[in-house]
């Protein structure tokens, strides 16, 4: 799916900014037609999660229907062609009407979507858009979600959180990341997907897919442009996809020193004469594994980083730039190389400026804490549909060098996981993926309880181990936190002879607390776990990286082990450091390689 451009061919219309909003706690909008006439009670800003934004109005752990409202003008511009409206996401679910006719609906937070709306727009007049959203989440949704009720049938009282959720961040409902109407000519590019291979040192192959709409053109046109350099060829046209190949002589390849990115123009023509136009950037580099190493154009790599989350006060989930800024700022200073989108897709700005940056990101889908009770056909089928999104939006990106298509499967420790019907889930999920893109390795964090024979290991090209030796098991007690940390590793590293990245580690941390002997919570604590794991972890060959939990603090549904947050960051949720952020940089200083 192409990131939104204009230019003389497209136009694209902004509609972020504030909306009429109204809560629909009894699901009766529709049967109201507000898609109408919303008669707002509140107003709303998009991108934005409703939780902390309208928390005076009691909004704070709403989880159901809203209805969100505008009118817009559509300017003369957007006469010809086709018009679409692209949600960069809704979490979770949303319907949508225009001038009162209904348009459509998407399943599914943290990824884009759009709607052709050529018939439901009145150019140059008034039109009125209305969105249905809804954050409910049930066995079948990815993620999966549960009830107050299903607590209490399963008697995990002691385990329910407010709002109810399966995963450890909050809930935020709400339009998270922006809207727009755009517009394309009538013949117009649809997709591209490059594919680039290193072919020794010298020269790296490029195959480009075009996903042309329509047969009605003649040529299409390519120029790769480095810094003085074009490269132009053309094919000819009239069909819906278009195939290229080409060598590229020496090619500036993309790395983290120096994260060289190409422009790749296409042009589609017809009678010589220019139709549409788009442009985008791409890199070329290599990824791979090689027995207990991660290479990345040839060269071992080590990863140093965080699991981080989309979360910061009162925007919530909402798509918060400045932030995105001030966390890649903060990324270099502290002399980490990546991150992993723990635990969904973030907002396409986030690897946009990772290509840009040369940060390298581990890309996860929200199948996060999968209970196996609980999975039907239609999860299995949700969660495919999932990867096929996530790998539709981000191919083209540099910076992603591994899928994640799962966090932390059976968490709950259901033992007919064990019986041959967890394989078979991550086995599909597996292949699924490679049918997709098989250029890039597949993890799947593993959680403790789900222990050392889970089958994600079997399913993962690297092993991906989240571990809290020092916290929740052995708490205070480091020494007996790192020697098991260490035969666990060891163990499952000659078990299944694959590399390790540790996904996570980390103790909650109230700054400003302190102490001379070992004690939970202190920022001494945080600092001196960190260093040890890192130690240990960066002792063993197998190893290919640390990803602390966390980059900063997060909002998490209500508890009693969490104190509003999730205080496992680095950084505060602000983004303040804590002392153990002054030790990762000295730690994170010295080159592993
Ligand atoms: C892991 C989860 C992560 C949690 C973390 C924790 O992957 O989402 O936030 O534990 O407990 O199990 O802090």
């Amino acid at each position: 799916m192409l990131n939104l451009q204009v230019n003389s061919f497209r136009k694209k219309n902004n509609l972020c900014g504030i909306w009429n909003f109204r809560i629909d706690q009894e699901k009766i909008g529709e049967a109201e037609k507000w898609y109408n006439l919303l008669k707002p009670e509140l107003d709303i800003a998009v991108p934005g999660s409703w939780n902390e934004q309208l928390e005076a109005e009691g909004l704070m752990n709403y989880i159901g229907d809203v209805w969100y409202q505008k009118e817009l003008f559509i300017t003369n511009e957007f006469n010809e062609g086709n018009i679409f409206l692209r949600i960069d996401s809704a979490d979770y679910s949303c319907k949508v009407w225009i001038n009162g006719e209904y348009v459509g609906e998407n399943h599914g937070g943290f990824l884009p979507f759009e709607f052709d709306i050529t018939r439901y727009i009145f150019v140059n007049k008034i039109n009125l858009i209305t969105i249905k959203v809804n954050n409910e989440l049930n066995c079948n949704t990815i993620p999966q979600g549960i009830t107050a009720e299903d607590y209490e049938i399963e008697n995990r009282i002691r385990e329910e959180t407010y709002p109810p959720a399966r995963f450890d961040f909050f809930p935020f409902g709400g339009i998270n990341r922006p809207i727009y109407i755009y517009s394309t000519p009538q013949e117009f590019i649809k997709d591209v997907k490059i594919q680039t291979k290193l072919i020794g040192d010298t020269s790296a192959k490029l195959i480009i897919d075009t996903n042309i709409n329509s047969t009605n053109f003649d040529q299409i046109k390519y120029e790769i442009i480095d810094d003085n350099n074009v490269l132009e060829f053309t094919e000819i046209g009239n069909t819906h996809l278009v195939k290229s190949q080409l060598t590229i002589q020496n090619p500036k390849l993309w790395n983290l020193e120096n994260p060289f990115l190409y422009k790749l123009v296409i042009t589609l023509l017809k009678k010589d004469l220019p139709i549409d136009q788009y442009s985008m950037n791409f890199g070329i580099r290599d990824i791979k594994i090689e027995g207990n190493k991660l290479l990345l154009n040839n060269k071992p790599i080590f990863l140093r980083g965080f699991g981080k989350h989309e979360d910061f006060p009162i925007f919530g989930k909402g798509l918060n730039l400045p932030l995105l800024v001030k966390d890649f700022t903060l990324l270099k200073w502290i002399n980490a190389n990546s991150f992993r989108t723990s635990h969904y897709p973030y907002a396409e700005e986030w690897l946009d400026y990772a290509d840009k940056k040369g940060i390298l990101v581990i890309d996860e889908i929200p199948a996060v804490s999968l209970d196996f009770r609980k999975t039907t056909d239609q999860t299995l089928q949700n969660h495919k549909n999932f990867i096929k999104k996530l790998i539709d939006r981000d191919y083209n990106h540099p910076c992603v060098i591994m899928w994640a298509p799962g966090n932390e499967p059976n968490i709950v420790g259901e033992e007919s996981y064990y019986n041959g019907s967890g394989e078979k889930y991550w086995n599909e999920i597996y292949d699924y993926t490679k049918s997709l893109d098989d250029s890039r390795p597949i993890t799947i964090p593993n959680c403790q309880r789900a222990g050392v024979d889970d089958p994600v290991f079997k399913f993962s090209d690297v092993i991906s181990l989240n571990r809290y030796y020092g916290w929740y098991e052995n708490p205070g007690n480091l020494d007996t936190a790192i020697i098991r940390m260490e035969s666990e590793m060891d163990l499952i590293a000659n078990k299944y002879q694959k590399p390790i990245i540790v996904t996570e580690f980390g103790t909650d941390t109230v700054p400003g607390l302190h102490s001379i002997s070992d004690q939970m919570f202190t920022e001494e604590y945080q600092s001196k776990f960190l260093e040890l794991y890192c130690k240990l972890i960066e002792s063993k060959s197998y190893t290919i990286g640390e990803h602390v939990w966390n980059f900063a603090d997060f909002k998490t549904p209500q508890h009693f082990r969490r104190v509003v947050n999730n205080l496992k960051g680095v950084f505060t949720r602000t983004r303040d450091p804590k002392q153990a952020a002054y030790t990762l940089k000295k730690i994170w200083s010295v080159s592993k390689f």
